[in-house]
């Protein structure tokens, strides 16, 4: 290699948009706060809101088929880190000049480090038509970013996410952004990642089975799940009102009897995700 002569490289970064890319994942890990005055929260908001605002509108001049995707994240390396859940992304996402432009990718552990239920929080993204992209990981409660593997860590919560993602219908991308451990070669790190995608087709599996299982399909009525599923007041606040036994006749006796079976419809799933069914 000659040195010396040194020739300055003429080049120009790549876009997501150049490299084909449909999603851009936006982590704001940098935005948040250790102390209380060292940042003006509705301010900061109002800076973040004006770099989506130009991000959506550069990228419409330019005529990109690019969306956003927001990953929530409640902390680490910020003390506290601005947009730290679903919901809050969510919420500010309605405040954007371009919302259909945004959407979240929310990570496993990310939403588990705040102690939330994640297949919740999916099932809202989802609900709201914001679920652009997933990373898939594990982790161990209320504690550092783990980023096991997928599967890892809560294995009940990674079981209920994957039985969501595939009944669902959602079609974008499953990536796992995970580390492996610092203890593994080259070796381990291959058998690492690879564990991420057989533990994904093998809770698919247990889902499909679960929910194929004529037991329960019983258990999921026993506790009134088609119930859930059909409005409150198919004849309007009107039918509402003038339905006796919806309050002034009300049952309350009969209403607190009455058991909800979920204790057996949750065994029955326990025992297809632990292969005992
Ligand atoms: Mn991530």
């Amino acid at each position: 290699m000659r040195r010396g002569r040194r020739r300055r490289a003429r080049w120009r970064a790549a876009t997501p948009a150049d490299l084909g890319a449909s999603v851009y994942v936006a982590w704001g890990g940098r935005e948040g706060a250790e102390s209380g005055a060292a940042k003006d929260v509705r301010a900061a908001l109002d800076r973040l809101k004006e770099a989506f605002d130009l991000l959506g509108e550069y990228v419409e001049q330019q005529g990109y088929d690019l969306r956003f995707a927001i990953e929530p994240k409640p902390n680490e390396p910020r003390g506290d880190i601005l947009l730290p859940t679903v919901g809050h992304a969510l919420a500010f996402i309605n405040e954007l000049e371009r919302p259909d432009r945004v959407g979240l990718n929310p990570e496993v552990g990310h939403e588990q480090m705040a102690g939330l239920n994640f297949p919740h929080g999916i099932a809202q993204a989802l609900w709201h038509r914001k679920l652009f992209h997933i990373d898939l990981n594990g982790q161990s409660g209320i504690k550092y970013d783990q980023d096991l593997r997928f599967g890892a860590g809560d294995l009940r919560q990674a079981f209920w996410l994957v039985d969501l993602l595939e009944s669902a219908g959602y079609d974008g991308p499953r990536h796992f952004d995970f580390r492996p451990p610092r203890t593994e070669d080259l070796d381990g790190v291959r058998a690492s990642a690879a564990a991420c995608m057989r533990n994904y087709l093998l809770l698919a599996e247990r889902a499909r089975a679960f929910r194929a299982d004529p037991e329960a399909q019983a258990a999921l009525a026993a506790s009134r799940l088609p119930e859930l599923a059909r409005p409150t007041a198919v004849d309007g606040l009107a039918g509402l009102l003038a339905d006796r036994t919806a309050f002034e006749e009300f049952d309350a006796e009969a209403a607190a009897a009455r058991g909800m079976a979920f204790e057996r419809l949750d065994q029955l799933a326990m025992e297809h995700l632990l292969g005992a069914r």
